[in-house]
C-alpha cells in the first residue's frame, strides 16, 4: 500500500507535510479550502483549479525514485502480490510495474470521461488541452472531459475490489508513504491476518501503526527512501536494484534525445533526486 510520500522524493508535493504539502500551498490554485479541489461540486463551478494540479502530475513530468524501482524490483522477482496505490501521478506505470499488478484506487489519468455524456476516452486525448491551460470539451456534447482521477464522494475503480482476495493471500504487507487517513483505502491495513507482518516505512507513526499496532508489526520511521535503501540492503539487493535503475535511466535517456521538445529539463533524477 502506497500514498503521497512515494513520490515526494520525485518532487511531488504530498498533501498533508506541514510546510511541503499541497495543502499548505494552495495559493497558486485559487480554491477556497484544500479539498474543493477534489469536489465535484467545486469542479463543476470552477474546474480550473483542478486542471492547474492536473497539468503538473500529468504523466511525463516527474520520474520514478528509488521506491518505484524496489516495487518494481518485487514485480520482477515475482514477490509483488499487487501494489495499491493511492497516488495519481503514474509512476508506478512508469517503473514499469505492469497495470495488472496496480490497484490505482484514486484512478489515473490513463483514461477521461465526459462528464455530460459518458464517453470515455484515452488520457492522451485531452493532453494538448491540458498542457495549454484549456479545459478540455467532449467533441461530441461538448461537456467537460473528466481525467479518470477519484473525487470525494466519487465509486473508487472497480479493479478496488481485488482486495477482498488479495490481502487475505498477502503473507507481508508493505505500507509506505502514506498517511493511512483517506477511506477506504486506509482499512485495507487491517484485511491482512493477525499473523501476517505489516511493514511501515513512512515518516510519521501513522494508522493503526499508532492507534491499534500488533505483535508483528514493523516500523522504520523517516525518510521513504532511506528505508527502502535500508531493506534493500538487508536483502542483498543493492546492486540488483542499482542496475534496474541504470538500465531504465538508459530507456528514459535514449527516448528524450530522440524526443524534439525541451522537457528534459523537468525530468527529475531517481538516482541522487535532484538530477545529477
Ligand atoms: P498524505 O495524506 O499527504 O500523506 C503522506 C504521508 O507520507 C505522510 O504521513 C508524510 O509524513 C509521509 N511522507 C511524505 N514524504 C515522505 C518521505 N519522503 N519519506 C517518508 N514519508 C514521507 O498522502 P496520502 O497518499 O496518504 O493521502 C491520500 C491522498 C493523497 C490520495 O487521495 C492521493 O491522490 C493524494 N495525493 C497524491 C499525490 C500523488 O499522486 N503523488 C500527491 C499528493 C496527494
Amino acid at each position: 500500500m502506497v500514498g503521497a510520500g512515494i513520490s515526494t522524493p520525485s518532487g511531488i508535493p504530498d498533501f498533508r507535510s506541514p510546510g511541503s504539502g499541497l495543502y499548505s500551498n494552495l495559493q497558486q490554485y485559487d480554491i477556497p479550502y484544500p479539498e474543493a479541489i477534489f469536489e465535484l461540486g467545486f469542479f463543476f463551478h470552477n474546474p480550473k483549479p483542478f486542471f492547474t494540479l492536473a497539468k503538473e502530475l500529468y504523466p511525463g513530468h516527474y520520474r520514478p525514485n528509488v521506491t518505484h524501482y524496489f516495487l518494481r524490483l518485487l514485480h520482477d522477482k515475482e514477490l509483488l502480490l499487487r501494489l495499491y496505490t493511492q497516488n495519481i501521478d503514474g509512476l508506478e506505470r512508469a517503473s514499469g510495474i505492469p497495470a495488472s499488478k496496480l490497484v490505482e484506487a484514486h484512478g489515473s489519468f490513463v483514461s477521461a470521461t465526459c462528464t455530460v455524456c459518458r464517453r470515455s476516452f484515452p488520457g492522451e486525448d485531452i493532453w494538448a488541452d491540458v498542457m495549454a491551460d484549456k479545459v478540455p470539451r467532449c467533441p461530441i456534447c461538448t461537456g467537460i472531459v473528466k481525467p479518470d482521477i477519484v473525487f470525494f464522494g466519487e465509486q473508487l475503480p472497480a479493479r478496488f475490489l481485488l482486495h477482498t482476495a488479495d490481502f487475505a493471500l498477502a503473507d507481508l504487507l508493505l505500507i509506505l508513504g502514506t498517511s493511512l487517513e483517506v477511506e477506504p483505502f486506509a482499512s485495507l491495513s487491517e484485511e491482512v491476518q493477525k499473523s501476517v507482518p505489516r511493514l511501515l516505512i513512512n515518516r510519521d507513526l501513522v494508522g493503526p501503526f499508532a492507534l491499534s499496532p500488533r505483535r508483528k508489526d514493523v516500523v522504520q520511521l523517516g525518510d521513504v527512501v532511506h528505508g527502502v535503501e535500508r531493506l534493500v540492503d538487508l536483502l542483498g539487493w543493492t546492486q540488483e536494484l542499482q542496475d534496474l535503475i541504470q538500465q531504465e535511466h538508459g530507456k528514459v535517456q535514449m527516448l528524450s534525445s530522440g524526443a524534439q521538445s525541451s522537457s528534459t529539463s523537468s525530468v527529475h533524477c531517481s538516482l541522487c533526486i535532484a538530477g545529477c
